[in-house]
């Protein structure tokens, strides 16, 4: 199959080439009847009336009504391609919107913000929200969907070649609406394979002190780091947040001085979103900041 991205701009362009047409007859019949018949080449005295011209009326219904369907066929044939096309798909994500972040689930396996899919694969998506309307959008992968609470949508992605294809939420869901990206790596099939078994694992650091802080502090309630009693569900799972590029859905780049930074006050990045400042020390902020990027 081609990618729905392809699909639609194939559709475009033909429907663009409809619209031109129509323009260019319509301006031009326009600009033939004001010079052919501007006054000073009609006779003198009264100007004939038109009383009626059946034939004119007929046309003029009939033909937009005939490209009307023409564009409705096409349409729905582009639909049914990007709504799957009888292509079974290769792979099934369930993606919850959240109050500004991702949560992406391949079966038992949960992430957030920055999801992987094979190239070469129809993956089709099955879109939920934890909260308020939302919508998944990355245009060069696929429609664009809304995502409802309590009720599913379905939209498939494709891409056909590896890279880093970046979304947004497209619909407006409170202050930081504009700080929801969405980040997906497209890759071979045996890069993702292996990616997905890494996200599958426990975490990996065990018994260090960056641990111990945040299984001691209202982290816990929160966030899911599998492998720890942390098993909180308001925030991103953190079991391999370390594994992503980015933090706060795409509102900082991960590294151990940002993650600190963001730890230390997520509203001096990100004013509004549902994580608080939690008062630690510096050297807790260290441990914890050293902690978390670790877990890739
Ligand atoms: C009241 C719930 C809550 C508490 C308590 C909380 N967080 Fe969060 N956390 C969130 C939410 C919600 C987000 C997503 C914010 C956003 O991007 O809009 C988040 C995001 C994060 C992120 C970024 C994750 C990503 O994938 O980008 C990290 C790291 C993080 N929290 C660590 C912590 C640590 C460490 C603590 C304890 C000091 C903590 N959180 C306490 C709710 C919480
Ligand atoms: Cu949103």
């Amino acid at each position: 199959m081609r990618p729905p991205a392809e699909a639609i701009s194939a559709l475009a362009l033909v429907v663009g080439a409809i619209a031109l047409l129509i323009f260019i007859g319509v301006e031009g019949a326009l600009i033939y009847a004001v010079l052919r018949y501007r006054s000073s080449r009609l006779p003198a005295g009264r100007p004939a009336r038109f009383e009626r011209n059946t034939r004119l009326e007929i046309a003029w219904t009939a033909l937009p009504a005939i490209v009307l369907a023409v564009v409705f066929v096409l349409m729905l044939g582009t639909m049914a391609e990007i709504g799957g096309g009888g292509v079974e798909p290769g792979l099934r994500v369930r993606v919850a919107g959240h109050q500004w972040w991702w949560e992406f689930s391949y079966g038992p396996v949960t992430t957030a913000n920055e999801m992987h899919i094979p190239i070469g694969t129809a993956v089709d998506l099955d879109l939920t929200s934890a909260d308020v309307i939302h919508s998944f959008w990355v245009p060069e992968l696929g429609g664009k969907s809304d995502m409802l609470p309590g009720t599913t949508n379905h939209l498939r992605l494709f891409a056909r070649r590896a890279g880093i294809y970046e979304g947004q939420c497209s619909e407006f869901c409170g202050v930081e609406h504009a700080w929801m990206r969405i980040r997906v790596v497209a890759e071979s099939q045996a890069d993702f394979d292996r990616w997905l078994a890494a996200q599958g694992r426990p975490a990996a650091t065990r018994g260090g002190d960056g641990e111990r802080i945040f299984l001691a502090n209202i982290c816990v309630n929160c966030h899911t780091i599998r492998g720890t009693a942390a098993a909180g569900a308001a925030g991103p799972d953190l079991t391999h947040v370390g594994a992503r590029a980015t933090l706060g859905a795409g509102v900082l780049p991960s590294d151990v001085a940002r993650m600190r930074a963001w730890i230390a006050d997520p509203q001096q990045y990100k004013p509004g979103a549902l994580m608080p400042r939690v008062p630690l020390s510096d050297p807790e902020l260290d441990a914890l900041a050293a902690y978390l990027v670790s877990l890739k």
